[in-house]
């Protein structure tokens, strides 16, 4: 697949060349110039996330870090290639479903974005990339973390963050070491992202020396789990798993409250959230997830982003942070290469070293981030406390 991206980069090339012979017969490559009112030429930044449904509060999280990002460089007055340039946000809904992920991004596709940043889920990042990949568009993942979006052998694919083969170990080692969990009990809401977290999370614990004593799962719409909740009671577990979103996981909370369920909660980024808090009340207490990142207010620029973030968007929910970020590195790439079409700042983006809000941003041979840490937290008086960071830099 690889291959293809190399393919559609001399498609494009081929286009273009094409272009200067015989203009009216042709369109613009990804990513090509179009021109605002005031002359700058527009450079299209794609971003795509649920903006609604149960999910609509990360959607716009995510949404609202690009928007900062995009906002602070346009008050910067850029010139790329020689031309001043105005960066335009293109939002869609993917509904966190992947079928209506593939259809937006085709339209992104239509659209000659400049870029891509997500989608916001796994499930609808990983069929997408396929489509991106196969027109030459860059696409920058701000919050899926399975492992096989930057499997696929896809040059233009980036994460900004650690994947869950790196969070699943965290926990799992976690679980048993230090929460001194020996039988636990899982549960996964069966997305690219619950499921694979899961998995990833009992390898660990095993490896560790813990028994998964049951491993249930639900889907991500679901809100009663008292029959999956009954039955793991009966096998006492010290620790339950879940490997899934806030929207399922602060119900399961509450009503393993209301069954007696002793078990402490454990969970990954998906739960680590300000609305998890909100949904789970007087059951988040306790409750422990990772996140991927060291914590923001260990991070140089960390304090002075979540102050501008939150002054105009209310409190973070999880990755606007990272799509913040993850613009900026686009941003960059854009500048060394002195041009926003993709297949010219592409070899930038292999080479970046960007100090982000989130971390030093380097990318390994698979569009990785290098060294990405692990921040094991806690609910403790109404907020996520640090216990521990693993793999910072
Ligand atoms: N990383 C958790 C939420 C997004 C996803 O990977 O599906």
């Amino acid at each position: 697949m690889k291959n293809l991206f190399t393919l559609s980069i001399l498609a494009a090339a081929v286009t273009m060349s094409a272009c200067s012979k015989k203009p009216e017969e042709t369109t613009p490559a990804a990513g090509a110039a179009t021109a605002s009112a005031s002359g700058a030429t527009i450079i299209k930044i794609g971003h795509a996330a649920p903006l609604t449904g149960p999910q609509a509060h990360l959607g716009k999280d995510n949404e609202n870090g690009v928007r900062l990002a995009v906002d602070e460089l346009n008050a910067k007055g850029l010139t790329i290639g020689g031309q001043k340039v105005q960066f335009e946000l293109h939002s869609e809904d993917d509904q966190a479903d992947p079928r209506i992920a593939t259809t937006v991004a085709q339209k992104f596709v239509d659209d000659k974005v400049n870029v891509m940043i997500g989608h916001l889920n796994s499930g609808t990042t990983i069929p997408a990339s396929r489509i991106y990949n196969d027109a030459g568009i860059v696409e920058v993942s701000p919050s899926a973390t399975n492992p096989k979006y930057t499997q696929q052998g896809y040059k233009g694919a980036f994460r900004v963050m650690a994947n869950d083969v790196q969070q699943g170990k965290v926990l799992g080692e976690f679980a048993v070491k230090e929460m001194a969990a020996k039988n636990i009990a899982i549960i996964d809401d069966r997305s690219a992202y619950g499921q694979g977290l899961a998995d990833e999370f009992e390898k660990a614990a095993k490896a560790a020396g813990g028994t998964i004593v049951v491993h249930e799962f639900t889907n991500d719409k679901a809100s009663d789990f008292t029959a999956i909740l009954t039955k793991i009671k009966g096998k006492s577990p010290d620790v339950i798993f879940y490997g899934g979103m806030d929207g399922q996981g602060a119900p399961m909370a509450k009503q393993m409250q209301t069954l007696g369920l002793k078990a402490q909660f454990l969970g990954g980024d998906g739960i680590h959230t300000t609305e998890f808090m909100k949904l789970a009340g007087a059951a988040a207490e306790g409750v422990t997830a990772s996140l991927p990142g060291v914590p923001l207010e260990k991070m140089p620029k960390g304090p002075d982003f979540k102050q501008k973030f939150e002054s105009k968007y209310g409190a973070i929910q999880l990755y606007a942070p990272y799509c913040y970020d993850a613009v900026m590195v686009v941003a960059e790439a854009m500048q060394r290469a002195n041009s926003a079409e993709p297949a010219k700042y592409l070899p930038e983006m292999v080479k970046t070293n960007y100090e982000g809000v989130t971390a030093n941003i380097k990318f390994d041979d698979k569009g990785d981030l290098q060294g990405g840490a692990i921040t094991v937290y806690r609910v403790v008086k109404g907020n996520w406390e640090v216990l521990k960071t693993v793999g910072a830099q």
